[in-house]
């Protein structure tokens, strides 16, 4: 996030898109709801009509994967009603006029053909996010315009188009002068506890700690230097989804799964599941006996976050201190302590030496986390003795650094902002005659992803015991679908059966599944072949499927005998 969490409730407006707020980030939504009893305008665009939007003052439902359109639009109304910031633009960014004639073409009218939005509906958006307008007309801010904050999460990412999604919303809060400054912003909610965490000290396939280049020659020598190493590898490794490509391609043999369930979790199940049988030898280091363990030569039992030291990173760049509460059962070790150690017997095998019998040993995690604070520049100025009262923002990189609430308040990370001229891309799965509907998935509030945690919680699942599919009364009539009935969903990956819930939320051509269901796996159905060309995230939010009523095939079957004489 470019801003802090807390900073919510003081916004003048509050763009959210492509997320469930309250379902997903329920604290985050209070703020929201707090903002909103206070007066701000909050205008969600999405394709569900989310719980939040009882908040909300505008919702704009779109048909999924036509929001890139939506935002073309409001940017270009913005530039023709003269509400951009030119003097923002012209003090702090670049490229502004290359993006300007790629908007000129996308209009509101067109933007509502492709969404089925009406235009009125973008043009009060675009008024009120761009001059941070409030309810009653009025900014709680003493300046010509009020601030505006963006929120968004996987609607937006979760595309073949995400990187672009992205950037068109950085353009858009650039666009209107809304970064840099309290309640504004582009912001991120980031979903896993320590997402940001893992990502900031390295765990993407391009990057070293504190996001550094594989590739940079440079930062990479200095970090080996730290490690006590001669080099380090400079390719960019796979991405989860390239990787179970590259194991149908007969290069990748092992694989070392940690805290993750690609089982259910990956696109494409049935793809994934050949991959992983395909394996020479699988880990999987987990708290629980998940779907890919149960295919793994070797199961490594893991400590939980609740029996373990060690820091998590929130979403508003907050690094936290995790202190334990509970002793772990039997032979589960904290993760840090298994890697530490099959690194250590790798070394002996192999016959390396490091130079330092303790190389391997950690005393504590402290001393884990003062190495990485070494090589990591926004961390820098953190120890364990700092983080202990309420966390520290990042960058931090001093001692005597108080932490960063507010990201880009003099200038951007690479000086000047950049305005990227994209242009729309459709999803790259569109409904035809034969999938005519669009399925998007997400979650719900009662449960956490496939299921491993929340199902083996017997409260949480007592209120959402199973899944089920959101689908409009329009095309559940199509098919004499009843409320509560079976339901089969079929895409061109494989099919799924579950029950049906007719609802209001979805409009007609859209159906909603939560991929938390082991007995109605999402992801039998969507696709991997379409990925986002940068973040190489595959296209959860859209995919093209047609549903059957197993029980119409009976009764039709049924009629057709009793006429037989
Ligand atoms: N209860 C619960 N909370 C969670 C999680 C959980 O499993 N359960 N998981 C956590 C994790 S890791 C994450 S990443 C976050 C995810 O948090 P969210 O991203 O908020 O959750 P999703 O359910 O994936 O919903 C994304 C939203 O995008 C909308 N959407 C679908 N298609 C489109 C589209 O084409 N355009 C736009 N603009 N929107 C679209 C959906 O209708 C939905 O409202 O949640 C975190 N919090
Ligand atoms: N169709 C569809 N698919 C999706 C999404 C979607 O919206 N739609 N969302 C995607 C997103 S945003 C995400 S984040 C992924 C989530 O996908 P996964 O990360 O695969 O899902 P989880 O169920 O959270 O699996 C995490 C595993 O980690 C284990 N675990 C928990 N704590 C620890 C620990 O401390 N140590 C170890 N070693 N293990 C631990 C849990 O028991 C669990 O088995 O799913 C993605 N897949
Ligand atoms: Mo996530």
């Amino acid at each position: 996030m470019t801003n802090s969490i807390a900073e919510i409730r003081d916004a003048d407006c509050i763009f959210i898109t492509g997320s469930n707020t309250a379902e997903s980030h329920p604290v985050i939504s209070y703020e929201v709801v707090r903002a909103a009893k206070r007066g701000a305008n909050v205008i969600i665009v999405d394709p569900r009509r989310v719980p939040l939007v009882d908040n909300a003052t505008l919702f704009l439902q779109i048909k999924p994967g036509s929001d890139i359109y939506i935002f073309l639009a409001i940017m270009h109304i913005i530039i023709r009603e003269g509400w951009a910031d030119e003097q923002f633009i012209a003090a702090r960014t670049e490229g502004y006029d290359e993006f300007r004639e790629v908007v000129k073409a996308y209009t509101p009218e067109m933007a509502s053909l492709k969404s089925g939005v009406p235009v009125e509906q973008i043009e009060e958006a675009a008024r009120i996010y761009a001059t941070g307008e409030r309810v009653d007309g009025r900014s709680i801010y003493d300046e010509p315009r009020g601030h505006s904050t963006i929120l968004y999460a996987m609607g937006i990412t979760q595309r073949s188009n995400g990187t672009d999604m992205v950037e068109t919303l950085a353009n858009l809060a650039m666009l209107s002068g809304q970064v840099g400054k309290p309640s504004t912003g582009v912001n991120p909610l980031r979903g896993q506890a320590n997402v940001q965490g893992a990502c900031d000290l390295g765990c993407l396939v391009d990057v070293y700690p504190g996001y550094q280049a594989v590739t940079d020659d440079a930062k990479r020598a200095k970090i080996a230097e730290a490690w006590g190493v001669e080099s380090l590898p400079g390719e960019v490794g796979l991405t989860i989804v390239e990787a179970m490509r590259a194991v149908h391609d007969g290069k990748v043999h092992a694989m070392y799964v940690m805290g993750e369930n690609p089982m259910m979790s990956d696109p494409n199940t049935t793809h994934v599941e050949a991959a992983i049988r395909m394996l020479d030898f699988l880990v999987v280091q987990d708290i629980f006996l998940n779907e890919t363990g149960q295919l793994a030569h070797l199961l490594l039992p893991a400590a939980s976050s609740l029996e373990k030291y060690g820091t998590f990173t929130n979403t508003e760049r907050r690094v936290q201190l995790l202190q334990p509460i509970l002793k772990s059962p039997g032979e589960a070790w904290p993760d840090w302590k298994i890697t530490a150690e099959i690194a250590a017997h790798f070394d002996a095998a192999m016959g390396i030496d490091r130079g330092d019998p303790n190389y391997w040993r950690y005393k504590n995690t402290a001393q884990i986390f003062a190495e990485l604070t070494e090589v990591t520049p926004i961390y820098a100025g953190m120890d364990y003795d700092r983080l202990e009262e309420f966390g520290l923002q990042w960058p931090c990189p001093t001692p005597e650094h108080p932490g960063t609430p507010i990201l880009h308040t003099k200038g951007f990370s690479r000086g000047l902002g950049k305005f990227h001229p994209v242009e729309a891309r459709d999803p790259a799965e569109q409904a035809d005659e034969e999938y005519p509907l669009i399925l998007t998935t997400g979650r719900v509030l009662y449960h956490y992803h496939t299921g491993t945690q929340t199902r083996r919680s017997a409260p949480l699942d007592w209120v959402e015991p199973r899944g089920y599919v959101e689908i409009n009364a329009v095309d559940a009539a199509a098919i004499q679908l009843e409320d509560g009935q079976a339901v089969v969903i079929k895409s061109r990956r494989g099919e799924v059966r579950t029950k049906a819930q007719i609802s209001k939320d979805v409009p007609p051509g859209t159906i909603f599944l939560a991929f938390h269901w082991r007995e109605a796996p999402a992801n039998m159905l969507t696709q991997d072949f379409a990925l986002d060309p940068v973040a190489k995230i595959p296209e959860y939010k859209v995919t093209a499927v047609r549903i059957e009523n197993p029980r119409a095939k009976l009764l039709q079957k049924r009629a057709a005998q009793e006429q037989t004489p």
